[in-house]
């Protein structure tokens, strides 16, 4: 009977020791990333994608960058006194656990500065984007025509995005 006792605990043991390192690299997941086309000769351009955090801790995505861009920077679009202005986000995007942020038009976004040559429909730009402790996650945007959505035709986590409580359901 001790034996047993043992063995379970021994196993009980590789498993909290086995755990925290393979969920580590899956507590930031990035979903709907895209991108839309650019006139010609456009020097910049927009990127947008949902961060969900399906970890215990906070985190924060710090950068971004693209072998497209001389660099990315993180951007929020906001309105004020009926002017529609773009700022960078000094501290980051951050993620608290159990929640998501969408990065969409109108809102927060990823902004290619001094683009190569313009984005153009059909192309997928790389991107890698910088967390605070999951690291570095590297993403493909898919580029939409001028004007288009999000690929897939719906509005994806959309509006109001950090109260999505189904998508714990599924842990
Ligand atoms: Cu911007």
């Amino acid at each position: 009977m001790l034996n047993w006792k043992l063995l379970f605990l021994a196993i009980g043991l590789s498993f909290a020791l086995a755990l925290p390192a393979g969920a580590q690299s899956e507590t930031i997941v990035v979903e709907t990333p895209w991108a839309r086309a650019t006139p010609p000769g456009a020097r910049t351009a927009a990127g947008y994608l949902a961060i969900r955090n399906t970890g215990a801790e906070p985190d924060r995505l710090v950068a971004a960058a693209s072998p497209r861009a001389e660099r990315v920077e993180l951007h929020e679009m906001t309105i004020a006194d009926g002017v529609a202005r773009m700022r960078p986000l000094p501290d980051g995007v951050a993620v608290a656990p159990g929640d998501a942020v969408v990065l969409e038009p109108g809102g927060m976004h990823l902004m290619f500065r001094s683009l190569d040559e313009a984005f153009a429909a059909g192309q997928t730009v790389p991107v890698t984007l910088s967390f605070e402790k999951a690291g570095e996650k590297r993403v493909a945007l898919p580029v939409v025509p001028i004007g288009a959505g999000p690929p897939g035709g719906h509005r994806g986590a959309g509006h109001g995005a950090s109260h999505e409580a189904g998508h714990d359901a599924r842990r």
